[in-house]
């Protein structure tokens, strides 16, 4: 690692131990005051029709594998799986905290967690910052669209939508991340994003092969 960008990670780490005792966001509020702050657009288009691409990266069955291809993400499980009303289109909603729908209603929605690890120092793990992210999936099997949401519990947040297409047997994947993080870590967290997204969307046909 560059020594810069070595710099703004160890800069971003004492920021964010500094700030962790003082800073208390109430994560109820969300997401009246989501502001993102950072984003990220990617696409890869996969070998395969989406009868096959669906499974595995539209239905929630699939959720562990591509979250896994992300080469700092461990420790995944699930939780509840339930359902939620959405008024008007899925991408355009939040629905990581909203009520679950009556059984029978609404959009599928599992809850889930895991850990992605912050490399401070490539090779000292005692350096290394564990991020704990829950979230949910929340998925339109009719409009061929999916929702993720996460949060660190604070201070985090991040939306992901993804929408899919088929042509001639070839399926495009796209997603569109919009995120809030504290406005020191921005410029971090934004090109970390960028990068940890391309490289992981990059992966995805190999769940095909
Ligand atoms: C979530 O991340 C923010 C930004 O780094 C940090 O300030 C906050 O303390 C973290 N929350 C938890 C619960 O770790
Ligand atoms: C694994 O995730 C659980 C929550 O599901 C958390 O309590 C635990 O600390 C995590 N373990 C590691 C090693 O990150
Ligand atoms: C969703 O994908 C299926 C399978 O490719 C397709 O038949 C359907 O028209 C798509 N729905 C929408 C709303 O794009
Ligand atoms: C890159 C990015 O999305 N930056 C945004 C950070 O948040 C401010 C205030 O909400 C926006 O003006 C920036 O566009």
């Amino acid at each position: 690692m560059k020594f810069t960008t070595f710099g703004a990670f160890f800069s971003t780490f004492l920021v964010s131990v500094s700030c962790r005792a003082i800073q208390r966001r109430d994560d109820a509020a969300y997401p009246a005051d989501f502001k993102p702050n950072f984003s990220a657009q990617h696409s890869v288009t996969i070998n395969q029709p989406l009868s096959v691409v669906w499974p595995v990266l539209g239905a929630a069955e699939g959720l562990g594998k591509w979250v896994l291809l992300e080469s700092i993400a461990s420790n995944f499980s699930t939780q509840t799986l339930d359902s939620v009303n959405v008024d008007g289109n899925l991408e355009d909603a939040f629905v990581r905290t909203a009520p679950a729908a009556p059984v029978g209603q609404g959009f599928p929605r599992q809850q889930f967690s895991f850990t992605e690890t912050i490399k401070i120092i490539p090779g000292l793990s005692f350096t290394d910052i564990p991020v704990q992210l829950s979230g949910t999936y929340t998925v339109d099997a009719t409009r061929n669209v999916s929702l993720y949401e996460t949060t660190n519990g604070s201070g985090i947040l991040v939306k992901k939508v993804r929408t899919f297409s088929e042509s001639n047997g070839v399926t495009t994947v796209s997603e569109q991340i919009n995120g809030q993080c504290p406005t020191l870590e921005q410029p971090i967290v934004q090109l970390t994003t960028i990068s940890a997204h391309n490289q992981q969307m990059a992966l995805y046909p190999t769940l095909f092969q």
